[in-house]
């Protein structure tokens, strides 16, 4: 397979003929997302968050020279968080997050929220717990639910990121995987209010780009400080160069209907 970028020959804009399966396809992610466009709809299915509280005993971050990913190292399904609820139709199972950051905070994130940018953004990736890994589940339409949060520059840390933030200074080249040293919940990462987001079905936003995410975007976004995006940008991709604007830009909604959603 070619290998792929953010710039360049092996670009987002080259991505469909590089990998015409599947990033020529007609439900791609991520999109513009704008509320007075949105299909509205209040629903009574509340978010169940299975170990979103569980501070788990491991914690791994990995440099993979698109991104910074943390995982929890426990591979027993039955013992990771999970998501049901909030309209997904099903169970996923956690398997991992990440972020995609900007060069600079008028830019970073894949979604816009009525017309804006932030920062970055953080994905929260679930596989379908019937389907019993990430792999296998990337072949079902209904494979992946996709949690997206927003994050909003600001001049405050944000004190839950901090553990992360530290993570990224042992991760300094693409390739390098550690341990965190200090573990937290998922729940720790999580806008206050989750009970609005948007809704719509799309795809992994990189290569091969599977159309097969339930995609879920908080309405709220939480917070991170501008020396907390620099840690971030001082992490080293594959050709020495910083991993920074990691996030392809907007796909064509193609009639696709997206929901406001109200808890
Ligand atoms: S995202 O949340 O849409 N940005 C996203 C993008 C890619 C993946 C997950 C979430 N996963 C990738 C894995 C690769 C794997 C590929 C296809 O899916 O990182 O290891 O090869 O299965
Ligand atoms: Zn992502």
């Amino acid at each position: 397979a070619p290998s792929w970028s953010y710039e360049g020959e092996g670009g987002p804009e080259n991505w469909a003929t590089l990998f015409p399966n599947y990033c020529a396809g007609s439900s791609q992610s991520p999109i513009a997302l704008n509320g007075l466009e949105a299909t509205i709809k209040s629903s009574s299915d509340a978010w169940v968050l299975d170990k979103y509280d569980t501070v788990p005993d491991d914690l791994k971050i990995e440099n993979n020279g698109h991104s910074a990913k943390v995982a929890w190292t426990i591979t027993d399904v039955a013992e990771l968080p999970s998501i049901s609820g909030g309209e997904l139709g099903g169970q996923y199972t956690f398997a991992q997050f990440h972020f995609h950051w900007g060069s600079v905070s008028t830019q970073g994130s894949e979604h816009t929220l009525n017309g804006v940018a932030y920062a970055a953004e953080l994905h929260l990736v679930h596989f379908k717990t019937e389907y019993g890994s990430l792999t296998e589940a990337v072949a079902h339409d209904d494979g992946l639910a996709v949690l997206g949060i927003m994050l909003l520059g600001g001049l405050v840390d944000n004190p839950s990121l901090t553990p992360i933030i530290e993570g990224l200074a042992t991760i300094p080249n693409s390739g390098d995987e550690e341990h965190l040293a200090t573990m937290f919940p998922l729940q720790d990462l999580l806008p206050p209010d989750t009970n609005t987001f948007y809704r719509y079905s799309g795809s992994l936003t990189t290569p091969t780009c599977n159309e097969v995410v339930t995609w879920t975007v908080f309405r709220e976004p939480i917070s991170i400080s501008e020396n907390q995006l620099e840690e971030f940008r001082k992490l080293l991709g594959d050709h020495d160069h910083h991993i920074e604007d990691n996030y392809r830009p907007v796909q064509p909604i193609n009639g696709r209907t997206v929901e406001k959603i109200t808890l």
